[in-house]
């Protein structure tokens, strides 16, 4: 039985790779940070059958500890500060958790257990003011963010530590994937939660920022898949993973409340409050290395996950209302 261990295991993602893993009879060690109230939310149904260790990207001697005890045959990455905006609030916070964090657990892994597969959870947002549509490995980065750049230096750390020291590291720049388990702060899930409010009575308005922004939207369950398969290639390498499509933020809001009968100009309201600093205007994937060598494409199309996100968010505001 091969053992994992998952840093952000509470998040959007480490939720779903968690049952993926555990699909495949792995041993699951999540790593969580201490904090006053439990966020363990998004792994409830899983907490009988995975290992939940206290570590923290901000604390070396956590990592060694967890490591030592552990020698996990892999590592998934996916612990970081990762909403945009609060990057440009908290941005050296954003440089010790999504930026420095990976080399503290690259070390970790290079002093303690070398032989240890690692996934680096990289990100579109590297991309920022596109050099090159659409964008694939060898584009050129230029990060529009603090948590952008925070995270081409987890990338590229992860490029050497491959390159130095011979470690099976690996980087997935993964574009935008989404869930009915995304954060309520993201755009997608903002939208699909506002818009069955409104759909409830429970809510007149949703208030938005950018509608113009473009996007490569998927589905986080079937990323998870592309991370996995990355740590059992024959060679390490870094793959872009995205759907090859792009889509507006407004073509969202079309949808999305649509999808419920609604028509989204009747209820969006433009709050330049949400404007950022300096915005990534469009994103759209090649993801045909990870095809050719991986075999990954995604099973959720672009209507499929505003549909899933939409029924969900519904279903869970009518729960609780009854
Ligand atoms: P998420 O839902 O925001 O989850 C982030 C996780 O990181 C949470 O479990 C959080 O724990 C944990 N964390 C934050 N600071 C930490 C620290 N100092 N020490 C240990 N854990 C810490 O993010 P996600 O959407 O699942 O994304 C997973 C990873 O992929 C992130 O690195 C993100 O930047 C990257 N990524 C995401 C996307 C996307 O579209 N979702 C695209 C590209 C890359 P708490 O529960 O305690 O807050
Ligand atoms: O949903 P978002 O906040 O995601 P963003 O900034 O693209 O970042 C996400 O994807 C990255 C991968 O490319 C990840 F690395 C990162 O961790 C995160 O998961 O915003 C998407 C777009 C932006 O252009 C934003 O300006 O939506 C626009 N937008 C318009 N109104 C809004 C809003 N975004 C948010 N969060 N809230 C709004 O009201």
């Amino acid at each position: 039985m091969p053992t994992a261990l998952i840093t952000g295991i509470t998040g959007q993602d480490g939720s779903y790779l968690a049952e993926l893993l555990l699909s495949k009879n792995y041993k699951v060690i999540g790593m969580v940070r201490r904090s006053s109230t439990l966020t363990f939310e998004r792994i409830q149904h899983l907490q009988d059958d995975i290992e939940i260790i206290q570590g923290d990207l901000h604390d070396q001697s956590s990592l060694m500890d967890l490591l030592e005890q552990h020698k996990p045959d892999e590592i998934y990455n996916l612990a970081a500060q990762s909403f945009v905006p609060t990057s440009w609030n908290q941005p050296v916070l954003t440089g010790e958790v999504t930026g420095l964090g990976v080399t503290r657990m690259l070390e970790a892994v290079r002093l303690i257990s070398p032989k240890t597969r690692f996934y680096q959870a990289s990100s579109s947002e590297m991309f920022g003011k596109v050099r090159e549509v659409p964008q694939r490995e060898t584009t050129p980065f230029y990060p529009r963010s603090p948590y952008g750049v925070a995270k081409m230096y987890g990338h590229w750390i992860t490029v050497n530590y491959r390159e130095s020291y011979n470690l099976f590291s690996v980087s997935g720049i993964l574009f935008n994937h989404e869930s009915p388990r995304r954060g309520l702060e993201f755009v997608t899930r903002k939208i699909t939660y506002g818009a069955a409010r409104i759909k409830l009575g429970l809510a007149k308005e949703l208030r938005l920022g950018n509608l113009e922004a473009r996007r490569d939207w998927g589905f986080a369950g079937d990323y998870v898949e592309a991370m996995w398969r990355m740590l059992q290639a024959d060679q390490p390498d870094d793959f872009v993973v995205g759907t090859g499509e792009t889509h507006s933020v407004r073509e969202f809001c079309e949808k999305a409340f649509g999808h419920l009968g609604m028509d989204y100009e009747q209820y969006v309201v433009v709050d330049p409050r949400f404007y950022r600093p300096a915005e990534v205007d469009l994103l759209v994937s090649d993801p045909s290395h990870a095809k050719n060598v991986l075999g990954w494409q995604p099973q959720v199309n672009f209507e499929g996950l505003v549909r899933m996100m939409v029924e969900a968010d519904i279903k869970r505001l009518g729960k609780e209302i009854a």
